[in-house]
């Protein structure tokens, strides 16, 4: 049925709080290293900036998302689990959870099914799309925090609305790309602009 609208809904720097949870675990577990606050995040890949920082630091962030229960201990964004349930409560609306898991696959993909089932609740477990590659996953909308999303089709049917975080903020306006400031902000409005 295609008068109903798709709306797809990464999940960390969208509704899971990745780069808060990053930095208290990187703190906790390397007190004696440097750090960056979350105003001076610049760029998505968090291991970039850290590496460019000084080289060993890559991999001491890696280790943190590597870990056991970091995905499972991640607090969920404000509003976020709110949304996400609302606009799958609305007439001819589709709501699927897409994320991309680390490589590294020990955990990760296990605790983003067991998050999604605490703060959203077991009905979310038939949502959820686990892919490296979001352009062959068809949808109206995608709301990511992700300012570039590539992969094979270089035509994508959804539109990327990029919801905003402490390493995207400070682009540069692109016309071309809507925002989402935050779960605040008029994602109803979005979605509405979709349906026709
Ligand atoms: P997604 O938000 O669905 O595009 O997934 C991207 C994942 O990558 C998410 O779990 C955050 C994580 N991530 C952030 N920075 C880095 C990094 O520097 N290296 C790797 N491998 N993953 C990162």
């Amino acid at each position: 049925n295609n008068r109903r609208l798709r709306v797809l809904v990464d999940m960390d720097g969208v509704i899971a709080d990745f780069e808060g949870g990053f930095l208290k675990k990187f703190k906790a577990r390397y007190p004696n290293e440097p750090f960056i606050s979350l105003e001076h995040r610049r760029g998505f890949w968090v291991s970039t900036q850290y590496g460019d920082m000084r080289s060993d630091l890559s991999d001491k962030a890696i280790s943190i998302w590597e870990s056991k229960n970091f995905f499972m201990d991640l607090e969920p964004l404000p509003g976020g689990v709110e949304a996400v349930k609302e606009m799958s409560k609305m007439e001819n609306t589709d709501v699927f959870i897409c994320t991309s898991p680390i490589k590294h696959y020990s955990y990760c993909p296990y605790e983003k099914y067991a998050w999604i089932e605490k703060h959203l609740g077991p009905e979310f477990l038939e949502q959820i799309i686990l892919t490296r590659d979001k352009t062959i996953v068809t949808g109206d909308i995608l709301i990511d925090d992700k300012p570039d999303i590539l992969g094979v089709d270089p035509n994508p049917s959804w539109e990327h609305v990029l919801f905003t975080a402490c390493h995207n903020k400070h682009l540069p306006a692109n016309p071309s790309q809507r925002r989402l400031l935050s779960w605040a902000d008029d994602w109803r409005a979005v979605l509405a602009s979709k349906r026709q």
